[in-house]
């Protein structure tokens, strides 16, 4: 069966924008209005720009669903942009002043043309509308074995908030962020953060963030440490670093961890006989750190994804850059654009991470069908409950 995969098509002013995803098992019920609820939601975000007004993202499902349920075939989302102009000379005009921080230049070079609109439209982050609809997908199928993500903003330029997200808080703290403008389930934390938007708008600039990504009720093992490309933390790490403006992602406590020593960043392992039902198997960790991968695996402790994202590199007072036909010093084009995109951007990084969840769920609990897919899920937890509690533990069950 093949590997749960998608990819991606459409331009920011095309007709439309396209995800066909693969390796989704078949009777998968498909919760359309929650896919579109997630779409309006990347819409969001104090700081956006016009654009935003004029879309009104709905995904029409074109294959791979039959009868509100996956059949097992590709299925191809589709979403139409409203502002769709891109053959029309007059008002997608070439643009010769690449922008500083887009991929305006290396693009135009690449491709051999002075006209920057071409990667840009491709490169802009509006692509993220089919990502945040795969990854809606992906998630209908690990709503079936319990596992959960929830995204928030917990930087905006200067401005942090100190939440932590846990099991226990996270459906209040989703509240919380579903009533912020900037998508923080801190509500002064996130009147701050409006405020240092509003001054980067004044001052025709922008500001980008820190988003979080958490994904509650993982069962452990996903992922492994036997190949490098199958190791969770780097998948995860390999979805959040390829959103757009994105420059840095970090697991659990993340860069923290070079100024620490081993006893105060490895979280001590203990086991409660209650908490032997849940995906930690009883396995209690006081703290987090590792941001539930170890070895690249999941190790049934939340997984926590944190991203930086730049400032959108379009400003409306330009930045230093030269004319591509002249090579003349030019101050760099201004297109409609965004003042901060961060809150948006945390929407589309719970989606790409719980995508590649989903995916290395499929590939732990396998099965062409959804029905095959959880019951092996609830056997390897059985399996793994029956290990035997006396020494010698780490013995292979019924071995
Ligand atoms: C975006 C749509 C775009 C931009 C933004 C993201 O629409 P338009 O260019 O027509 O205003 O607002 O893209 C960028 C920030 C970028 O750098 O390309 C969207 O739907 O998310």
């Amino acid at each position: 069966m093949a590997r749960l995969s998608y990819i991606t098509a459409g331009e920011s002013h095309g007709p439309a924008l396209i995800a066909l995803v693969q390796g989704m098992p078949a009777g998968v019920p498909v919760d359309v209005g929650f896919i579109n609820a997630e779409l309006r939601r990347r819409q969001g975000g104090y700081g956006r720009g016009g654009r935003q007004r004029i879309e009104h993202d709905e995904v029409e499902i074109l294959s791979g669903v039959r009868r509100g349920r996956t059949i097992g075939s590709p299925v191809a989302l589709r979403i139409a942009n409203r502002d769709s102009r891109l053959d029309d000379l007059q008002k997608t005009p070439p643009v010769h002043r690449p922008r500083p921080g887009h991929a305006d230049l290396a693009g135009s070079v690449k491709w051999l043309t002075t006209d920057c609109r071409e990667t840009l439209e491709r490169a802009s982050a509006r692509e993220t509308a089919a990502r945040t609809a795969a990854g809606a997908l992906s998630r209908l199928l690990l709503r079936e074995i319990g596992v959960e993500a929830f995204a928030f903003v917990r930087r905006i330029h200067a401005v942090e908030t100190a939440v932590l997200p846990t099991a226990e808080n996270w459906r209040d703290l989703m509240t919380l962020r579903d009533a912020s403008d900037v998508y923080c389930p801190d509500h002064g934390a996130g009147a701050r953060m409006e405020e240092a938007i509003r001054g980067a708008k004044v001052d025709k600039d922008t500001v980008g963030g820190l988003i979080e990504a958490h994904v509650f009720g993982a069962p452990m093992g996903l992922g492994s440490c036997m190949h490098w490309e199958d190791k969770l933390d780097a998948r995860l790490a390999f979805a959040a670093m390829s959103i757009q403006a994105i420059k840095a992602v970090e697991i659990g406590l993340g860069k923290d961890v070079a100024s620490r020593r081993g006893s105060e960043v490895h979280d001590p392992i203990g086991f409660d006989r209650a908490g032997a039902g849940g995906p930690s198997l009883g396995f209690t960790r006081p703290t987090n750190n590792a941001g539930g991968t170890e070895g690249g695996m999941s190790n049934g402790q939340p997984i926590v994804v944190r991203a930086a994202m730049k400032p959108i590199s379009t400003l409306l007072r330009g930045l230093p850059s030269v004319d591509l036909n002249t090579r003349e010093a030019q101050t760099s084009a201004y297109e409609r654009s965004d003042v901060c995109a961060v809150s948006a951007a945390s929407v589309v990084l719970e989606n790409v991470v719980a995508f590649e969840m989903a995916a290395a769920a499929l590939e732990k609990f396998g099965g062409d069908s959804l029905l095959e897919f959880t019951r092996n899920h609830a056997a390897f937890l059985d399996a793994a409950r029956e290990l035997p509690l006396d020494p010698p533990m780490g013995t292979v069950a019924g071995a």
